[in-house]
């Protein structure tokens, strides 16, 4: 396909772009950090989301040389923001099965000068699916590493509560199908507290993904998430716009 020999020379030519979306602590609102979330600047089709090319990307492999791209740029990125403000970045499965991950990391922390403990990498299940020793062996070695592992879209898998007995997370990310229903479900309402419940005696944080409305982030709150994401507080944005929100007064 077309697309598929033009993927990999817009890798070559450095065609992407990271944009970020704000992630919130539920209680206080305080901005704690973004989301980084690629997006192809295609020369003929402009802006193209992730579900148009990350998955050719993992096929044909060109994943890795991207992947190392969006981390070596989101650290840079990250390192001129505010101190407490994070980033976090996603991994596709292909790139968790690189021997060279946590050393691939540790070279993005190193270049940018960004401190371990500010980047925090988003798996998810799918990554574990398949999952070996070696699996467990990359996540302690990125845990050494200081930066911190979040399962991303808890709860859309088959067996979630097994991997969060095989690695200790830092964070559980609740899906946001989950989070999209609570208004109307009690079901929803339901898991998404247990799930809270269930990270919190684990000692994990809960982000609530998906918050498009105010109704959902008091639910999500009550419920005990104790970090927010979704369109209530922001989309996701280009880097050069990301200041007007650190400059939120007290
Ligand atoms: O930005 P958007 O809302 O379309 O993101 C869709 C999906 O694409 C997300 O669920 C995310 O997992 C995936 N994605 C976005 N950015 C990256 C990235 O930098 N690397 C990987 N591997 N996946 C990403
Ligand atoms: O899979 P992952 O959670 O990494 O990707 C996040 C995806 O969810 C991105 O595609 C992002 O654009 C999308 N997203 C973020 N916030 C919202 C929201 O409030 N509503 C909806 N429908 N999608 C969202
Ligand atoms: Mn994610
Ligand atoms: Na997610």
């Amino acid at each position: 396909r077309q697309l598929e020999s033009e993927l990999a020379i817009g890798v070559a030519n450095e065609q992407f772009v990271v944009y970020y979306q704000p992630l919130h602590d539920a209680k206080t609102s305080k901005l704690t950090g973004f989301e980084a979330l690629v997006r192809w600047n295609h020369p003929r089709l402009g802006l193209l989301p992730p579900s148009e090319f990350i998955p050719m990307a993992e096929e044909t492999g060109v994943i890795d040389t991207l992947g190392e791209w969006i981390m070596l740029r989101a650290c840079a990125d990250a390192a001129k923001w505010p101190l407490p403000v994070k980033v976090a970045v996603n991994l596709s499965p292909a790139q968790f099965k690189q021997q060279g991950l946590p050393l691939q990391v540790a070279a993005a922390l190193a270049a940018s000068n960004l401190l371990p403990s500010r980047l925090e990498l988003e798996i998810t299940e799918s990554v574990l699916l398949a999952h070996n020793e070696n699996t467990i062996t990359t996540l302690h070695s990125l845990r050494d590493l200081g930066v911190s592992i979040a399962m991303d879209d808890f709860g859309t898998g088959y067996s979630s509560l097994s991997y969060l007995r095989s690695f200790p997370f830092n964070r559980i990310k609740i899906d946001r199908s989950f989070v999209s229903l609570m208004c109307e479900s009690s079901e929803s309402r339901a898991i998404v507290k247990a799930v809270a419940e269930l990270g919190s005696t684990l000692g994990m944080t809960t982000t609530a993904e998906g918050v498009e409305t105010e109704d959902q982030f008091r639910l999500v709150r009550e419920n005990g998430c104790t970090d927010v994401q979704g369109w209530f507080f922001g989309r996701p944005m280009p880097a050069s716009e990301l200041h007007t929100l650190f400059e939120e007064p007290e």
